[in-house]
């Protein structure tokens, strides 16, 4: 099995955590976004929006989008399910990853592209501050009961967030969630997952 992707990219992050939980290896082929091998034909004949990740099988199977790699890994691969049995469970996790995906991720890489690449556009931060602010509350709220977003265990929900909490805490925006107490433990008890920190490179 061949993961194309690369080591600092949030989606490629996704996957890399899902193979971690399961105590497996891929081949990792790095894809250099900054000589934009993400464009070359050989990787568009993979990924035909020129992004990454993608994902090859052994038997030349070839898929991409990262939550959708995500499901697939954790329903083939053996070891402990990321994704609840219980209906209900099972519809907050897919719930909490429609959340992560429309109103989370996007605000937040605002942020966080502004202060990894250091332009700093602040009109452009203040929009990211703004847009991840309803998430927290309700991420806030969801974790009042329940130590992870799906109810008692660690799902395909976190493995989604994690990639790009990481990086809010990694360019210094920790103070964003500093009001949002439940979300704070949560992050403590994801963050210090061994398959999160493996995943991020920690
Ligand atoms: N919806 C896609 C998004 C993939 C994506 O945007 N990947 C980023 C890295 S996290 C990328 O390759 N960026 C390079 C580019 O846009 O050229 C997925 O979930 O796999």
């Amino acid at each position: 099995m061949k993961l194309y992707g690369n080591p600092m990219s949030t989606c490629t992050r996704k996957v890399l955590t899902v193979l971690a939980e399961k105590g497996r290896e891929a081949e990792f082929v790095n894809i250099d976004l900054q000589k934009h091998e993400q464009k070359t034909p050989a990787h568009l004949a993979r990924q035909p929006f020129g992004v990454v990740p993608a994902l090859e099988l052994d038997d030349g199977f070839i898929m991409y989008e990262s939550r959708a790699i995500a499901r697939f890994l954790d329903r083939t691969l053996p070891g402990t399910s990321l994704t609840p049995a219980d209906p209900k469970a099972y519809a907050l996790m897919e719930q909490f990853i429609g959340v992560e995906q429309s109103y989370f991720s996007g605000p937040a890489m605002k942020i966080v592209m502004e202060r990894f690449f250091n332009t700093n556009n602040e009109e452009n931060i203040a929009k990211g501050r703004e847009g991840v602010k309803r998430p927290l509350e309700v991420l806030d709220a969801a974790l009042a009961n329940r130590p992870f977003l799906a109810g008692n265990d660690f799902t395909l929900a976190e493995v989604c967030f994690a990639p790009y909490v990481e990086y809010l805490f990694a360019v210094g925006e920790k103070d964003l969630f500093a009001p949002h107490k439940n979300v704070s433990a949560w992050w403590d008890r994801v963050s210090n997952r061994p398959s999160v920190k493996k995943a991020h490179g920690r």
